[in-house]
């Protein structure tokens, strides 16, 4: 069973892969953000500690049940082909990545369909296609964890595209506990983060942070 899409799934969306957890388990790290109360995971895997083939498929499996026991979206980065065959809620894509028309017909009806955007033109493509449910949409401040990051757009470039997009907007990059307030100020409906909760040493109290700043 798939979950649909609300836009109340992006109050606190974890990203997260290997790459994220250091020598933790990346299930442990899931598990413990679910039990925090995340309203949206992201499977996003990349670089060298990326597995491959059966294992990356099996550690899909065990991530998606995991959040569908918590009746949170898994959603999965980029692989269009990993998302189907792991049955995911929905699928996210960059400007880079596969192109969007063709992720749309390849997923419609089976899941939802997140894209980034990161200036006022992609976001204005992006309002001209049918079946996108949210935007992405930074990086609003430096990151670390995205070594090909578009340039930082800031809170005022955060505030320009979510009042251009006809879809919910959840803001992305170097988001810290401070800044969640001024993030949803912007009318973005949520942020999603990486290092934020990889990298807590208190979850419940992040995530619970990430939920009180969000309008309801
Ligand atoms: N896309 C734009 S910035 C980013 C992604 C995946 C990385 C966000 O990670 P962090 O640690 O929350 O800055
Ligand atoms: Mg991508």
């Amino acid at each position: 069973m798939t979950l649909d899409f609300s836009p109340t799934q992006l109050r606190a969306y974890f990203v997260c892969g290997s790459q994220d957890v250091g020598d933790r388990d990346l299930v442990a790290v899931v598990e413990s953000a679910l039990q925090a109360g995340i309203t949206a995971f992201q499977f996003r895997d990349k670089g060298s500690s990326r597995l491959t083939g059966l294992e990356r498929r099996q550690l899909g499996q065990r991530l998606h049940q995991l959040c569908a026991a918590y009746r949170v979206p898994f959603i999965v980065d980029d692989d269009v082909a990993l998302a189907l065959a792991l049955h995911a809620d929905g699928i996210h894509v960059g400007q880079s990545d596969q192109q969007i028309q063709q992720v749309l017909d390849q997923v419609r009806g089976k899941m939802f369909v997140g894209l980034s955007c990161s200036t006022p033109a992609e976001v204005e493509a992006a309002n001209q296609l049918a079946g996108i449910a949210y935007l992405g949409s930074g990086p609003v401040f430096p990151t670390t964890s995205k070594s090909d990051a578009d340039p930082v757009i800031g809170l005022r470039g955060l505030a320009t595209l979510v009042s251009l997009s006809r879809r919910p907007v959840v803001a992305i990059g170097g988001i810290a506990t401070t800044q969640l307030a001024a993030v949803v100020g912007t009318g973005a409906r949520g942020s999603a983060v990486i290092s934020l909760l990889a990298q807590s040493d208190n979850m419940v109290a992040t995530v619970q942070k990430m939920l009180a700043v969000t309008i309801a």
